[in-house]
């Protein structure tokens, strides 16, 4: 598997699956969410309502992870998960870890061979960028499966680009 880190906006990548840091209600929202929805279009947020209909009624848990189709994304698939919110004192490392690792079990599932990352839990949820960096490239490189030939982190901004480009250099 090859895991590469790159500065940008991650709407724009033409892999088979970008990861969307949700939120539980999976209704959109801001940040790397609401670029994702605006730029797949409303399909995205009428398959969320759907799936929550169908399996989620409480909503999706933190560190769980569930596909969708992409809408107009070159992407063929969005793997929506949810990041630990540390305002509400959610700072256990393994339920951000769990994000990374589901959301590459999801992939397996539906047959993506390369995924998208942004920094899940690194803006409105309050995660410092560098543990962000360092629990995403240890949970990726430690995964099991040999399915996904490509991990792309797609980072917005030079600072938190650069904590993953440092930590896959280590
Ligand atoms: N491409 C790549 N990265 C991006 C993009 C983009 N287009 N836009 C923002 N980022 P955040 P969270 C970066 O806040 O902390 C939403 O409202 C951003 O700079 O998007 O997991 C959800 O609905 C930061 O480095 O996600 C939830 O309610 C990283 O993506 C909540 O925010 C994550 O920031 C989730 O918060």
């Amino acid at each position: 598997m090859r895991i590469e880190a790159v500065e940008g906006d991650i709407t724009t990548e033409s892999v088979d699956a970008i990861v969307n840091a949700a939120n539980s209600q999976l209704m959109g929202g801001g940040g790397v969410d609401g670029a994702i929805h605006a730029a797949a279009g409303p399909t995205l947020l009428h398959e969320c309502r759907r799936l929550r209909a169908a399996r989620w009624h409480d909503g999706l848990p933190v560190g769980e992870a569930v596909a969708t189709g992409a809408g107009e994304l070159e992407a063929q698939w969005v793997i929506h998960t949810v990041g630990p919110n540390r305002h509400r004192g959610q700072t256990d490392p393994d339920l951000l870890a769990s994000c990374f690792r589901r959301s590459l079990e999801v992939a397996e599932e539906v047959g993506a061979r390369t995924i998208a990352f942004p920094a899940i839990s690194a803006g409105v949820y309050g995660w410092d960028a560098a543990e962000v960096a360092a629990i995403a490239v240890d949970t990726v490189r430690s995964h099991p499966g040999h399915e996904v030939d490509l991990v792309r982190f797609v980072l917005f901004g030079a600072p938190v680009a650069q904590h993953f480009r440092e930590t896959l250099g280590a």
